[in-house]
């Protein structure tokens, strides 16, 4: 199926209704989240945890789930959950939150995350795949807070994991002049679709810019991935996975370009195009969304 305009209203995760319908609309939000206290437990959590800053597989950005480390993201995982869980469900309706993990962008301009969508969580003919993402610091352009293109969620359907070819390579210059920046405090809360296309530029600061984030999905809806069928490039299989399935990878970036242990194939295969989109069709479209 070619890019286009999609109209799927996804059940609501907000008990906020008109904060949900602006979700909806702009692919991303933010909100005020966690407590004074809560924000600093987690980064007390971040700090017992890190005493030196850790490096992993990418350079500047480090992320706990590329650690090969089961024990560490395993508790992680578990400590920021115990934290936020309570803001989770003041908020929060109708919901699941998966594979939680701590992202510590260095104060360096190797720090760069280029733009990119998140991979699906969630069959988005029907849910939205949402990230929750909550700075412990604050955020600004300075310390390379996160970009959106708004609305760029509503181009699709996409279709995004680390086995598949990403459509928007090709034309990052153009991306560029709609992302804007989300300056955000500590403690407060962005939540975007996955499908957005978002990106973090250097942190210039002179500090660590550590950030919780989990996967949320609605309660209804599996935990899905994506991955070809056998020996084609134009069909895709959809494929349930458990709910930490990311934090079972030993090496991050080999492992996950195959299918977890715990994948089951479901659906039937979907047909799709990775033809990657030109600067004057993604204009084109995306100037009907704004
Ligand atoms: O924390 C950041 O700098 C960017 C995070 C991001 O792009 C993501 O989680 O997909």
């Amino acid at each position: 199926m070619p890019l286009q305009i999609l109209n799927v209203v996804p059940p609501s995760v907000l008990k906020n209704e008109k904060l949900q319908q602006e979700l909806n609309l702009e692919g991303i939000v933010q909100m005020p989240f966690l407590s004074p206290n809560a924000l600093a437990q987690l980064n007390e959590l971040y700090h017992s945890l890190h005493p030196v800053i850790p490096v992993g597989p990418i350079k500047g950005f480090y992320v706990s789930v590329h650690s090969p480390d089961l024990d560490y993201k395993l508790k992680i995982q578990n400590e920021i959950n115990n934290i936020i869980f309570p803001f989770c469900e003041l908020y929060f309706k109708n919901y699941t939150c998966v594979n939680t993990a701590m992202l510590i962008k260095s104060a360096s301009p190797e720090s760069e995350l280029i733009f990119h969508q998140d991979w699906n969580a969630a069959d988005e003919s029907k849910f939205a795949s949402y990230t929750l993402w909550i700075p412990l610091i604050d955020t600004n352009i300075k310390n390379g807070t996160l970009f959106a293109a708004k609305r760029t969620h509503r181009l699709g359907p996409t279709y995004r994991s680390a086995s598949l070819p990403s459509i928007y390579g090709n034309i990052g210059s153009t991306i560029a002049k709609y992302l804007v920046p989300f300056e955000v405090k500590a403690g407060n809360a962005v939540l975007f679709d996955k499908a957005i296309l978002h990106q973090s530029p250097p942190n210039f600061s002179n500090s660590v810019r550590p950030t919780i984030l989990s996967t949320v999905i609605h309660s209804s809806a599996s935990y899905i991935t994506y991955a070809f069928a056998k020996e084609r490039k134009d069909m895709i299989e959809s494929y349930k996975v458990s709910n930490d399935f990311m934090q079972h990878y030993k090496s991050f970036f080999e492992d996950s370009v195959n299918l977890p242990a715990c994948a089951i194939k479901v659906g039937t295969p979907i047909s799709t195009d990775f033809t990657p989109i030109n600067a004057e069709e993604f204009e084109r479209l995306y100037k009907e969304l704004l």
